[in-house]
Order: C-alpha cells, then structure tokens, then sequence
C-alpha cells in the first residue's frame, strides 16, 4: 500500500505537478484496469486517485489536482468532508445494514424529514430512498404513474435522466448512452427544450414561444389527460448546463397544475446548494409536486431520494416501493453529514460566490476567444459552449482539446452537451477562491493554446 496523505480539508489545498499526467504509477493502474474492467465504462482522466479533500485531488504518483468536477457535482461539500466522515464512521461501527423494509432505523426517517423541510413547497410530504438518481427517477415515474392512472410521460429535448431501461427512455442523447440498448420502455413522448441559444430565431423568440410549442405538442401528439408526469431538469445537466428563460418552468408547472399531470423536477444534478439555492426550481418559486435527488444530497455515498406531495406518494399500495438497500444506514448517515455542513458552512451563498467568480471570467475569455458561443449556469453549475465562431455549428473538436489541456496541467474539468461542445464546471462548494481563480488560469491558457 502507498503511504498518502489522509484526505479531506487538511489536504494542502495547492496544485502540484510532480510528473507528466497521468503518471507513471496511474499509467501502469491503468493497464491493470485494462485487463479486467468492462471497457463500456469510460474514464474522463486516468489518473488514479487515493486522497481528496476541499478543492482538491492527490493522484498514485503525488499529482495535487484542481477539481472542477466534484465527481459530477455529488461532493459539494468537499471529499472526505469532517461531519460526512465522523457520522459515517459512527454509523458504520454500529451497524451497516438492516434493510429498511425489514427493521427500520431512525437515519432514514431523519433524512425523510430533513427533504420535507428543505426542498420547495410548504405542502405536506413525503420521501422514499434509493440508491442512485436513475433509479429515483423510475420511482418517480412509477408514483406518477400509479397516482393518476395514466401512462404518458414527458421528456425534453437534451434530458438526461440515467441509464437504466426506464432512465434511457427518458434520457435524449443516443450515443453513447442508449446505442445498442434497445427496445426502450414506451410511452415517453419528447417535446423541444427552451435552449435560448439554439432556439430556431434565437434567446427572444425562445423566450417568447417555447412553452407555448411544448403545450401545443403535447396537447396534439398525447393528449393532456393521458399524460402522469412531465419531468425536467431546471438546468439540464449532461445535455449541456442549458439555462431555460424565466418564465418557462414555472408556465410549465402551471399548465401541469391545470392538467392533472404530475411536474417532476429532476435536481440530482441542481440540487442541494449546487445553484446557490437548496434546488435550482427555488430560483423561480417553482415547486414541483415531485423532486428527485441524488449526488449531492450524501458526500459521495450512495444515496437518491424521491419527495414531493403526500397524496402522490402515499397513493402506493404498501410494498409498492422499495429495494434492498435503499436508504442504506450508512449512506443516511452520510447525507445527515451533508446537509449539516450545507447549513453549516452556508454553501448556497458559497455556490453563488462561485458563480460570482466563474461567471464574469469566463464572459471576459468569450470576448477574446471567438469559439465560445454561450456562457451560462447559476452559481457554482457553469459552463461555456464552443462553436465554430459567428455559427452555431458545434465545436467538440476544441472542447476535447482545451479539455485536454486542461487535464495536462492538473485541472479537472468535464465536458457534457448532445453535441459534445460544452466545458462545464462544478468546483465542490467548499473551494478556496485562489485555487478557484488558479483553475480559471489554466482555463485561459488552454484556450489560448488551441
Ligand atoms: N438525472 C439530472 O445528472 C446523473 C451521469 C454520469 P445516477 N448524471 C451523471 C454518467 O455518464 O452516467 C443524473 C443526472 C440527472 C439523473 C441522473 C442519474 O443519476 O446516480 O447516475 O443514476
């Protein structure tokens, strides 16, 4: 075993390079992974790592990293933070698993009780866990499903919900989520997303017309009472950090209201502080009848929760819901951890800070830098997207190579969007601001070098 620094924030929170990346000792992990993991389980920078902690990564060969992808915006609280570890490691000498449905425990009725307080709504709740996003979001078509009698289910353009049967229905991207891994479940019906900088005349005409179109389609090609649920990301995620105008989600949560259809705001991306708020659906007062939720709610544990309103959630049968794990001890514990650093530390106001940085930055390298098209996100979930400059015609060829760029010079950044041409970043919450601004440099100099 190698002899690393324990992580969490007493990590020293510098970025050092000791050899090329990936190294040596991350290479040759690397061949070993060859050899015996699935290759359908891609890597976005091979580098191995064993400590982690505030903002962040130290690598098998004592590589410190900048992280700008909080493993996918689920350790906003930081790696290895002090009240996930203490109340995880309390947990785990206690007892690791009962299962919920067998002999219940109070971790998990504390969680449930922590959602209803925090997400929007002043209704009356109720949750139920799971163990990740997708499959929170097959629960929640279930429920849906099963409290309005009807089958119809609503997706946007761009979605991403998981990858799991039900999830890749719902997911829009083919490659390389849902190439080969047919038939899909039925009954998911796509209608256009408000994505102001793609709209056919633009943000105004976006602004103006899209939920108007959504209503149309689904009025015409499904039929309002047929439909259970219409589920969105406030900002979409994978499909590439899309900011819908104001006005659309909350005209959409109305028409929904009007319709007996079940609204689904999917936050395991927006969620818990990542926006600046507690659920990115806040942003505009919109309060969705169901929310799912996973990534940041735990720390890095597994841990994925449908809430929304009792009369939804309780119109299940007994036994309608569950899963082994769901709600697991341990990752319940975890997510106690969590929220109390959120309130703690005030990591809605951190995430808005960010975003203060971020956001102005990367305006400023837009003006010099004619290949980025689009500067967008809320709080710490931003993003730029790269065209080929004066069109629209999408640019993944530069996005991998300022990736790529990024990544040689100690900088963990992501990429996402259907078109493979958005550089997005979600720095945990709980990053210094030089290492932020430090992030921000190097960004700069992998633009400058394309
Ligand atoms: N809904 C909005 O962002 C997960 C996917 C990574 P799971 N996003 C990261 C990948 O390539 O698999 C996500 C999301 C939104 C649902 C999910 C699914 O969450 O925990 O990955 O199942």
């Amino acid at each position: 075993m190698l002899q690393v620094p324990h992580g969490g924030p007493e990590l020293p929170q510098r970025r050092n390079l000791v050899t090329e990346i990936p190294g040596p000792a991350s290479r040759a992990l690397f061949e070993r992974r060859l050899g015996v993991v699935a290759r359908g389980v891609s890597t976005t920078l091979p580098v191995f790592i064993t400590a982690a902690g505030g903002g962040v990564l130290l690598d098998a060969d004592g590589n410190s990293l900048i992280d700008f992808g909080a493993g996918i915006a689920v350790v906003s609280v930081g790696n290895a933070a002090p009240d996930v570890v203490s109340r995880v490691s309390a947990q785990v000498a206690q007892f690791t698993h009962t299962c919920f449905m067998v002999t219940p425990y109070e971790g998990y009725v504390e969680v449930c009780e922590q959602l209803a307080r925090l997400t929007p709504g002043e209704y009356e709740k109720r949750s139920a866990l799971f163990n990740s996003g997708a499959e929170a979001v097959e629960n929640a078509v279930k429920i849906a499903r099963h409290y309005t009698g009807r089958q119809a289910v609503v997706a946007f353009d761009h979605a991403y919900h998981g990858r799991t049967n039900l999830t890749m229905a719902l997911t829009a991207k083919n490659m390389p989520y849902k190439q080969g891994f047919g038939p899909f479940a039925g009954e998911i019906y796509r209608v256009p997303m408000a994505y102001p900088l793609r709209w056919p005349d633009g943000p105004d005409a976006c602004r103006a017309e899209a939920l108007s179109v959504v209503k149309s389609l689904i009025h015409t090609q499904v039929g309002e009472s047929n439909v259970a649920a219409v589920i969105i990301e406030p900002i979409q995620g994978e499909g590439g950090f899309i900011v819908p105008p104001d006005g659309f989600l909350r005209g959409l949560a109305d028409f929904c209201a009007d319709h007996g259809i079940v609204f689904i705001a999917d936050e395991i991306q927006s969620g818990f502080c990542r926006t600046g708020d507690w659920f990115a659906s806040s942003h505009e007062g919109v309060v969705p009848d169901l929310v799912t939720t996973a990534k940041g709610i735990a720390g890095g544990l597994p841990l994925a929760a449908v809430t929304g309103r009792a009369e939804i959630m309780d119109a299940v049968h007994p036994g309608g819901l569950g899963g082994t794990y769901g709600g697991n001890p341990v990752a319940c514990a975890a997510a106690l951890g969590a929220i109390e650093t959120m309130e703690s530390l005030d990591l809605s106001a951190r995430a808005r800070r960010i975003g203060d940085i971020m956001l102005p930055r990367l305006r400023k390298l837009a003006e010099t830098y004619p290949v980025i098209a689009d500067v967008r996100g809320r709080g710490a979930m931003v993003a730029v997207e790269l065209t080929r400059p004066g069109t629209l015609e999408p640019d993944p060829a530069s996005t991998a190579a300022v990736a790529g760029a990024c990544h040689r010079a100690g900088l963990v950044v992501l990429t996402c969007g259907t078109f493979g041409n958005v550089l997005r970043f979600l720095p945990p919450l709980v990053i210094g601001e030089e290492l932020l601004e430090e992030g921000l440099d190097i960004l700069e100099d992998a633009f400058a070098s394309l």
